[in-house]
């Protein structure tokens, strides 16, 4: 059976700009890749468009093109032949939020149910509703949006819960919609959250503790991963500009830390290597 694998987030979670920073190194180095990725062009159009806004260093706007409703790219790896459909079904970025308030679209449902394989990236590691309250301003009633007419039923407002619990109750659907074999967890904006010495796993343990258990306790097979798909924080730019910029030319600003591998590794790839097995 072919493996199917796709990639999910909350919106903000980093999901457009590690593709961005992917296709960067898909371009720049495809041929020296273990990995060999194919897709069709309509495709890449919009992956270009992306690519621009990550090589000049400024934040993904939304498309003014039309962006397709999944893109799928074909990996494949060198040394034995073994293949991954990679499927990012949903480049708008709000859709698997939908999870939570039970209107997630058809067409994301039968993605989810047919593939086995996962990456999953989180962005901002908080655990109290005040963490993600002076941070983000979310209103501090209960998640229960009571606005509706008074005959229909109450919906559950996502944008009014905690990030690790949307997270949760993301995880917790896919895990009992699709028969997951392996699952690589991605930290994104490592550059931010990496902590002297310490893995991605053993950050997000300290930091989450609650979605840390329950991602464990859920999916067997399961790696961790901290990703810097921007290299830096955008704000940092006037600060940093050259130097990212001359980094940019070597096409090494993203990196990522993946597993226990104390050292940062360019290769974006390493969660789809792992995947693909
Ligand atoms: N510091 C830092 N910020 C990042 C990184 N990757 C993404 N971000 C920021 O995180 C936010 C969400 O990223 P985006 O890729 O649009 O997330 P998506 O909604 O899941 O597609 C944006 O403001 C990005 O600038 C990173 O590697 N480092
Ligand atoms: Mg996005």
């Amino acid at each position: 059976m072919e493996k199917k694998c796709f990639i999910a987030g909350l919106p903000d979670a980093g999901k457009t700009t590690y593709i961005a920073a992917l296709w960067d190194i898909i371009k720049r180095r495809g041929t020296e890749l273990e990995l060999q990725f194919t897709m069709n062009p309509d495709d890449t159009t919009y992956l270009n468009e992306i690519w621009d806004y990550w090589v000049s260093m400024k934040k993904i706007e939304r498309s003014k093109t039309p962006v397709p409703d999944d893109i799928i790219i074909n990996v494949k790896r060198k040394t034995d032949g073994e293949e991954l459909s990679l499927d990012i079904p949903d480049f708008m970025g709000e859709q698997f939020q939908k999870i939570i308030d039970h209107t997630l679209p058809e067409s994301i449902q039968s993605w989810i149910a047919q593939s086995d394989r996962m990456l999953f990236l989180i962005n901002k590691l908080s655990d109290s509703l005040k963490d993600d309250l002076e941070d983000e301003a979310i209103p501090a009633d209960d998640a229960i949006d009571r606005t509706k007419e008074k005959d229909e039923a109450p919906r559950l407002a996502p944008e009014k819960m905690l990030l690790a619990s949307q997270n949760m109750m993301v995880l917790k659907y896919i895990a009992n919609h699709a028969k997951m074999k392996k699952v690589a967890i991605g930290l994104s904006a490592w550059d931010v959250k990496m902590a002297e010495g310490k893995s991605p796993e053993e950050v997000l343990k300290q930091r989450s503790p609650v979605l840390y258990n329950f991602i464990k306790y859920h999916f067997n097979e399961c790696v961790f991963f901290g990703v810097s798909a921007q290299g830096f924080d955008y704000k940092e730019l006037a600060e940093k500009g050259a130097e990212m910029r001359q980094k940019a030319r070597n096409s090494d600003r993203a990196f990522i830390v993946f597993d226990k591998e104390k050292d940062p590794s360019p290769d974006l790839t390493k969660p789809l290597n792992y995947l693909v097995l």
